[in-house]
């Protein structure tokens, strides 16, 4: 069988003179059959029209025929959560999980920590150094891709970041207009965690009513911390931990932008929470 990968992006054209640009309201991107195609469409379409972001001057809908022995499938992360009292309180969860994934690679005795004192710095302190990491993310796109053995950014461009792109949920035959922040993140983590050399990512919305974020990897899983800023917030922002020892940037990039992926969420929801001792 064959399906249509569908991408769509709307703007809106703000400020005049030298100020004036386009600023990004909605986009959304599906695989399907291809008698799901129309009515996808519309609904991206639909969504990009009635966007809380603003009434959009522009919307790009590229639709593109994917080969089924092109796509990947993969299972779904297994899905856990984690209730706090605070949004402090979930953000510092947060950076503990991924903290201990970082240094649970750096202890595996296959990988040499690499030399140069700058570099041992800064991954002694690569715990204290998140939330610098995530404050730099705001403005950003796509995600950025940290690189723990040298502590150094990888993306191409750091202003824009690294998209993760061309991928859905398997039998997905649901023709949504409006965003759906876990089923979208689910997929998306789930390809992010599959990525040669990926380790572990972090996650904050940037939409200010979505409060829960998550932490992912594939030995964590998908890490659901239900409060991880304030209600109204519009700052949010991917990181997206990666090891250069285990792979080559340009291998993960091309992975992440290119391979196109379908994920089996069947078994899927949006998890039971779980005690305090398995976040430690
Ligand atoms: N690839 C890489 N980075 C991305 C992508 C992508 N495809 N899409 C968004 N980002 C970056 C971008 O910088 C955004 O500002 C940031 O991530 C947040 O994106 O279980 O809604 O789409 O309920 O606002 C988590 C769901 C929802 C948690 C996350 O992210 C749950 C969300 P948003
Ligand atoms: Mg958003």
């Amino acid at each position: 069988m064959d399906y249509y990968s569908l991408k769509m992006r709307a703007s809106q054209h703000v400020g005049e003179g030298e100020n004036s640009h386009e600023q990004h309201i909605s986009g959304a991107e599906r695989i399907v059959s291809r008698d799901s195609v129309e009515a996808v469409c519309s609904a991206m379409v639909r969504r990009a029209m009635t966007h809380s972001k603003g009434d959009p001057d522009f919307i790009n809908v590229k639709i593109e025929k994917v080969h089924e022995s092109d796509i990947q499938i993969l299972k779904a992360l297994p899905v856990t959560r984690i209730d706090v009292e605070t949004w402090r309180e979930g953000l510092e969860k947060a950076f503990g999980l991924v903290s201990k994934a970082v240094m649970d690679v750096h202890k595996e005795s296959s990988l040499s920590v690499p030399k140069g004192t700058s570099e041992n710095a800064c991954l002694q302190n690569f715990a204290a150094n998140l939330p610098e990491l995530l404050r730099a993310t705001f403005p950003m796109r796509g995600a950025m891709l940290y690189d723990i053995a040298t502590g150094k950014r990888l993306e191409p461009n750091h202003e824009r970041g690294v998209r993760a792109t061309y991928m859905d949920a398997l039998h997905s035959s649901v023709v949504d207009s409006c965003k759906n922040h876990f089923n979208e993140a689910i997929v998306l983590a789930t390809k992010v965690a599959n990525a040669p050399g990926m380790v572990a990512e972090f996650c904050v919305s940037d939409d200010p009513n979505y409060v829960t974020g998550y932490v992912a990897s594939k030995e964590l899983g998908y890490v659901r911390i239900m409060k991880m800023k304030e209600m109204g917030d519009e700052n949010g922002g991917r990181i997206f931990l990666f090891d250069s020892r285990k792979a080559s940037a340009e291998e993960c990039i091309e992975y992440l932008q290119k391979k196109k992926v379908l994920v089996d969420v069947a078994p899927c929801h949006p998890g039971a929470t779980i005690g305090s001792d398995r976040i430690q």
